[in-house]
Order: C-alpha cells, then structure tokens, then sequence
C-alpha cells in the first residue's frame, strides 16, 4: 500500500460548499482549508482544482453568466474575486510544504491544452487550478471545478479523482441519512436529488462528470471534507466516510 501511495497520482477538488460559506460574499472556511490542505501534505503527484463557492457563485448568478455576460467589468470581478480565494489556497498548500503552482483557466482554456499541468507535475509541482469566468464569442461564461476534473481526467488520466464535499457522500435516504457505499448510473433515477441553483448545476450534472471519470477506470470518490482526516484515508486506501462512483 506504501508503495502505491507515493507512486499514486491523484486528482482532488475541494468542493466550493466546502471551503466557502456558500451563503456569504467572500467568506473562506480558513480552518477547513487549512486542514485539507494538511490532509494531502503526503502526496508526491497530483492536481487539485476547487470550486467557486461564495467568491464565484453569487456574482455569476446576479450576472447572469449561466447564459452569457456580455459586461466586461462583470467578469474582471468574478476572475478578481476568484484568484483572492485561489490565493488562500495556495497560502495553505505553502504552509503544508506542498509546492504548489497555480495555472488558472484563462491560462488555457477555452483555446489551449493541459501542456502545463504536464510540465509542472514532471518538474515535481502540485498544479492547481479552480472554477472561474472564461471569454468566448462576446460573452463571459463559466467553466465549473467539475468540468476541469473532467478535462484534466481525460488528458492527465490519474489513479484516484476525490470530490470532497460538504455532504458526506450521496445519501440513499435524506431522511435516515444513510449513505450509499458505491453509485451507479442505474440507481440514480431511484435518488431523491435537490437541485442547488447555482451558476453550474447541482448534483445531477457533478454525478454524470463523475460517472465519465469512472469510465475511464479511475478510483473515483465523492467524501465528506468536514469530518477529520476523511480526505487523507480516502487518499490512503483507509476506511473513509464517502461513496465510490462505478459505471
Ligand atoms: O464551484 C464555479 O466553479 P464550481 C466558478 O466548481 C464560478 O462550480 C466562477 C462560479
């Protein structure tokens, strides 16, 4: 297992309901970042993308970005308040001794390749990289966390892809709270699912990116980010709170 865990390449991203609160303006969960952050102090490979949360979310939903912004002062905004929550990110992953690279979206996407994620993970970097405003035909849009956990999945093919998240995993009943061990496409019309309306989508959409990253025969896992050390055993191949994603 020791072996496997410093060889292992691993895809984490930290949910913006997790590090945010999503109900505040500009409001970082400093101590849950911190603590996540010290969770994967031990990876050797990896990326890791997080969410807007309540730095990207609010302005994207009063602006309008679902369906295209053409106001260029709108999106500096999102794009400033977005690198401010990058920012305490990559604060924490410093204080971890994690040598972390920010490579922000506007940096590649929607017209470039993932080239410098390769360069910097051979050049032994932790990338990271976050929901954000991107510009294409006249309008500001959104590229979401989840839709770069795709893209990165595709391009970069890890072992392990976690979402942690502030559920503790995918509930088979609200009521009773029990969580599933393992989903699949076929029990998903069976789940009682409450959409957030957020610029992105909710846990429909975050499901099926997930269930094309298992395609591709890769570990993947949504885990509660606020119980202690949940994030680091997941990691670890060690009992976790969470449920595993199977096509
Ligand atoms: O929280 C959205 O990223 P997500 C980013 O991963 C913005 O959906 C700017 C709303």
């Amino acid at each position: 297992m020791l072996a496997y865990i410093i060889w292992m390449f691993a895809l984490v991203k930290f949910g913006g309901s997790v590090i945010t609160d999503k109900s505040k303006f500009g409001e970082a969960r400093e101590d849950i970042i911190a603590r996540l952050c010290s969770e994967i102090s031990f990876l050797k490979k990896g990326v890791i993308v997080h969410g807007g949360g309540s730095f990207g979310h609010i302005k994207a939903v009063k602006y309008g970005f679902k369906n295209g912004c053409e106001n260029r002062v709108y999106f500096s905004e999102i794009h400033g308040d977005m690198i401010k929550l990058n920012e305490i990110i990559l604060d924490n992953l410093l204080s971890n001794n994690i040598p972390a690279v920010s490579i922000p979206p506007h940096t590649f996407y929607p017209f470039g390749d993932l080239k410098a994620f390769r360069y910097y993970i051979q050049e032994g970097f932790i990338p990271v990289t976050y929901g954000d405003v991107f510009w294409k035909d006249g309008k500001g849009w959104i590229i979401s966390g989840d839709d770069l956990m795709l893209m990165i999945s595709r391009e970069l093919r890890p072992d392990i892809a976690i979402f942690v998240s502030d559920v503790d995993g995918i509930y088979e009943d609200l009521e009773r709270k029990k969580i599933l061990d393992v989903i699949t496409p076929e029990m998903v019309s069976s789940l009682k699912i409450h959409d957030v309306g957020d610029a992105t989508g909710g846990l429909r959409k975050k499901l099926e990116v997930m269930f094309q990253i298992a395609k591709m025969g890769i570990k993947t896992y949504i885990v509660g980010g606020f119980l202690h050390n949940n994030l680091r055993k997941a990691l670890k191949g060690e009992d976790f709170i969470g449920t595993e994603v199977r096509v």
